[in-house]
C-alpha cells in the first residue's frame, strides 16, 4: 500500500538526523510521516531545530511541538527532507505538485544535504510529458504562459476549486508538459530566464540521497 511506503521512506530519513541539527521540512504527504516521528524524538529528548517549507508545515510542526528557527539565526541547514513528484535515475526531481516549490527550494537550497523520501510511483526515466509547475508572477500572467508556450510546452495555469491556485509567496503555477525533456538543467535555466518566471519545480542537482519506500522495504539511492 503507497501510504506504508511513504511511511517506511518518511521515517528512514530520521536516521540521518543527529542531535543539534538544523532540518529543512519539507511538505507533502510523505513528509507527513516524518514531522510526525520527527515530534515523538522531539518529544523524547532529541534536540534539533526546524525550518518549515510552508504554511501547512509550519502549522503541522507547531502542533507537534518540533521546535522552529529561521534563516537569520541559521543560514545553513544541517539536512532538509522532503518529498518529490518524480526522480531520475541521476537523482533529478520534479517538485511543486503541492505548490510548494520556491520555498521548497530556498530552503534545500541552504542545506548541506537534501534527503529525498518517495515511493516507487515516484521513479521515472525522464521527464517527458510530465507536468513541471513553474511558479509565475501574476501580474500579466497571460503573457508569461505565451512565453512558455513558445518554448514548445503545454502550459496549463493550475485552478483551486473555481479560482486560480495561489502559492504561499500570492504567485501562481503553471504546470507545462514538454513532449522530450533531455537536459533538466538546462530547461530550468530556459524557463527561469522568461519575464515573470519566478522559480521552476525542476530541481537538477539538489538530492544528495532518495531513499524508496517499496513492497520489499526501503531502498537507498544516491
Ligand atoms: C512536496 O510534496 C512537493 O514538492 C511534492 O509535490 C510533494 C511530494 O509528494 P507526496 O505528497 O507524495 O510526498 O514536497
Amino acid at each position: 500500500m503507497a501510504s506504508e511506503h511513504k511511511r517506511a521512506a518518511g521515517e528512514r530519513a530520521l536516521d540521518y538526523v543527529k542531535d543539534g541539527m538544523v532540518l529543512g521540512l519539507g511538505t507533502g504527504s510523505t513528509v507527513y510521516y516524518t514531522l510526525q516521528k520527527l515530534g515523538r524524538l522531539v518529544q523524547e529528548g532529541l534536540n534539533i531545530q526546524g525550518i518549515p517549507t510552508s504554511k501547512a508545515t509550519e502549522e503541522m510542526a507547531r502542533e507537534l511541538k518540533i521546535p522552529l528557527t529561521d534563516f537569520v539565526r541559521h543560514p545553513v541547514l544541517d539536512i532538509t527532507i522532503d518529498g518529490a513528484d518524480a526522480v531520475t535515475p541521476k537523482l533529478e526531481l520534479i517538485k511543486g505538485g503541492g505548490g510548494a516549490l520556491l520555498r521548497e527550494k530556498l530552503v534545500a537550497s541552504a542545506s548541506k544535504r537534501m534527503i529525498v523520501i518517495i515511493d516507487e510511483s515516484k521513479q521515472v526515466e525522464s521527464f517527458d510529458n510530465l507536468d513541471i509547475p513553474v511558479e509565475v508572477i501574476p501580474f500579466a500572467v497571460e503573457t508569461t504562459v505565451e512565453r512558455i508556450r513558445a518554448l514548445g510546452g503545454t502550459p496549463v495555469l493550475r485552478e483551486r476549486g473555481e479560482s486560480l491556485f495561489v502559492t504561499d509567496n500570492g504567485h501562481y503555477i503553471v504546470d507545462v508538459k514538454f513532449p522530450s525533456v533531455v537536459d533538466v538543467a538546462g530547461l530550468h535555466d530556459t524557463l527561469k530566464r522568461l519575464t515573470g518566471v519566478v522559480e521552476t519545480g525542476l530541481f537538477p542537482d539538489l538530492a544528495s540521497h532518495v531513499i524508496v519506500g517499496t513492497e520489499h522495504g526501503v531502498r537507498e539511492l544516491d
